[in-house]
């Protein structure tokens, strides 16, 4: 069984789009583990994204991740990283399928609706630093 992190965006804990979302990986077969609503604080969120640190848009990120509560979730199945990225859609909303939670609830490649973690060794380290 895989586990990835998956975090629900502010602006998607702000529209009141949380079940949506939580009944879209529900409704594939995976569970989740773990969950709590959190108000991120700089230090975590300069952690989670270290590998961004240097990009352009790390301070509006970094900013917009934490104008608002984030819900964070353990999502746990089999190929879990995998089928939950599917599920999300590319990052930038304008390439998602228009089928994906991307695709279907976000515009813009900053304000994205979701996170979750890339291959295994990210989803270990994510999950240690947020739950
Ligand atoms: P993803 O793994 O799909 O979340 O995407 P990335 O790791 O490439 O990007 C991390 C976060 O940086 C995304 F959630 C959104 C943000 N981002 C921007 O704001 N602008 C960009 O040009 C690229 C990414």
């Amino acid at each position: 069984m895989e586990k990835t992190l998956v975090l629900l965006k502010p602006e998607i804990v702000k529209r009141g789009l949380m079940g949506k979302l939580i009944s879209i990986y529900e409704e594939k077969g995976l569970t989740v583990e773990e969950m709590k609503l959190i108000l991120p604080t700089r230090e975590l969120l300069e952690e989670h994204y270290a590998e961004h640190k240097e990009k352009p848009f790390f301070e509006s990120l970094v900013e917009y991740m934490s104008s608002g509560k984030v819900c964070a979730m353990e999502i746990q199945g089999e190929g879990a990283i995998q089928i939950v990225r599917t599920l999300n859609g590319k990052t930038n909303p304008l390439e998602a399928d228009a089928g994906s939670i991307r695709g279907r609830f976000a515009l813009s490649k900053s304000v994205n609706a979701v996170h979750s973690s890339d291959c295994p060794e990210s989803a270990e380290r994510e999950l240690n630093l947020w739950f």
